[in-house]
């Protein structure tokens, strides 16, 4: 089915530090979705435990929340049709060294951990996540160019 749908997506440490967040960003809107909230911050332990609360139980979740709590991060919000999984195939397989070529692991990462960024991997998780990143909301705006975008 398709869906009008916003997907949260997250600019990790890593991309942040490599000066990848403009060339992430540009992916996005040239693909064609709408850019609805976005903000940098350094994540506190709460907020990325919440984040990453599915983990827990994983042996790499402490190294995980020390990654992702180290920096600042770029959290966005990007809405379209389908946005959640058209975002994860932008984004690519989550170890970069098996990402295809094209994606942005595939174009920029060489790692499991230190991969670049995050992106909501169903409907559920995606509104779960805007609410805990964008508890303010995202914005509703009328895109002029919509009609350029989808027949
Ligand atoms: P995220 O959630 O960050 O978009 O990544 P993925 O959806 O692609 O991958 P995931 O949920 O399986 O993993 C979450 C996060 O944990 C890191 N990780 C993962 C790690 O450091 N070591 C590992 O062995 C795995 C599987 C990377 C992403």
């Amino acid at each position: 089915m398709s869906d009008m749908q916003t997907t949260f997506v997250m600019v990790k440490p890593d991309g942040v530090q490599r000066g990848l967040v403009g060339e992430i960003i540009k992916r996005f809107e040239r693909k064609g979705l709408k850019l609805v909230g976005l903000k940098s911050i350094i994540p506190s332990e709460e907020l990325a435990e919440e984040h990453y609360g599915v983990h827990k139980e994983r042996p790499f979740y402490n190294g995980l929340i020390g990654f992702i709590t180290s920096g600042p991060v770029v959290a966005m919000a990007w809405s379209g049709i389908d946005a959640i999984s058209v975002a994860r195939i932008i984004i690519g397989a989550t170890n970069g060294r098996e990402a295809i070529p094209g994606t942005i692991r595939g174009d920029f990462g060489m790692d499991i951990g230190f991969n670049l960024i995050h992106g909501s991997d169903g409907e559920d998780t995606a509104s779960s996540e805007l609410a805990l990143w964008f508890p303010e909301g995202t914005m509703e705006w009328n895109r002029d160019i919509e009609g350029w975008v989808y027949e």
